[in-house]
């Protein structure tokens, strides 16, 4: 999954593709990298972001979505707003990537019911703009886990169709660096959901912490080596935004690992094998 934010204030690529001409050339771009889904979002959701309207929110996806019409690839639409998915689906989206979990807007899970989209169903303790303060689990895997299986069940009483569902632990959406990489090394147990795991590791702040890189594009090699290792532990879908080199990553691990049960999976069983 490629990112397309097209908006001036997202942390890494924040005000580069506000232009509908420009976003879409570069949602080209990724898929031509090999990206299977691009996931275009009109509103910031990094730490301290500020709430958009739906007005603007929309203002800012219509043209791009518009652009983006026969493109060869899934569309998803980064939203919590029901009136801005519902745009997208009408242009083609086939996905609603919500950060909220279908919180935030209660037209939103009928929305998906009804028009038989997917749906990807985030964690976040708190909301943007004060969800780094000092966040807290007592066990942030269980907790996580427990919160994506309420949710499960809300959105298939609401209608959605299990198999629509895809499921995503949040990383950076009110955890701290401990928190992100407790999950990263325990994402079997959110792959015990079920559901296809959706990773977001790209360009993070945690990443840039476990590095010393405080230039987002300065984490790629950090964001293929979290994305690798997720997808040892069960992860199905990553954001990213570069598309091009984690595919390579992928593909390799991927046939280096032939068995995701091997225990050559997990590196300690390396290092106790050697
Ligand atoms: N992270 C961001 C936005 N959307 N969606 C899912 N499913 N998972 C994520 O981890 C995720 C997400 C934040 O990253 P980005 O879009 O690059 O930045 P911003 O929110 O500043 O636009």
């Amino acid at each position: 999954m490629g990112v397309v934010n097209v908006t001036p204030d997202s942390f890494s690529d924040g005000g580069e593709l506000v232009r509908p001409q420009l976003a879409a050339r570069h949602a080209r771009k990724l898929v031509a990298a090999g990206a299977d889904i691009v996931d275009v979002g009109g509103e910031s959701t990094r730490p301290g972001a500020e709430p958009v309207t739906a007005d603007e929110e929309l203002r800012r996806v219509a043209g791009v979505l518009e652009e983006l019409d026969g493109l060869a690839a899934e569309i998803s639409i980064d939203t919590s707003k029901a009136c801005v998915a519902e745009a997208a689906i009408d242009a083609g989206a086939t996905l609603v990537n919500d950060v909220t979990g279908l919180r935030a807007d209660p037209d939103l899970a009928p929305l998906v019911a009804q028009r038989d989209v997917e749906c990807c169903l985030v964690h976040m303790q708190g909301d943007p703009r004060t969800m780094q303060r000092d966040p807290r689990y007592a066990d942030v895997v269980s907790e996580v886990k427990s919160f994506l299986e309420e949710r499960l069940r809300f959105a298939t009483a609401e209608g959605i169709r299990e198999e629509r569902i895809l499921v995503d632990p949040g990383l950076g959406f009110g955890k701290t660096v401990q928190h992100n990489v407790t999950l990263l090394r325990r994402l079997h147990e959110i792959a015990a959901l079920g559901r296809p795991v959706v990773i977001g590791a790209s360009r993070k702040r945690f990443l840039g912490d476990l590095t010393g890189r405080s230039d987002p594009r300065e984490r790629l090699a950090a964001s293929v080596t979290a994305n690798v290792i997720a997808m040892g532990r069960g992860a199905r879908v990553f954001r990213v935004h570069d598309v091009g080199a984690t595919r390579d990553a992928l593909l390799v691990a991927s046939a280096l690992w032939s068995h995701p049960g091997d225990p050559v999976t997990h590196p300690s069983s390396v290092a106790a094998s050697v």
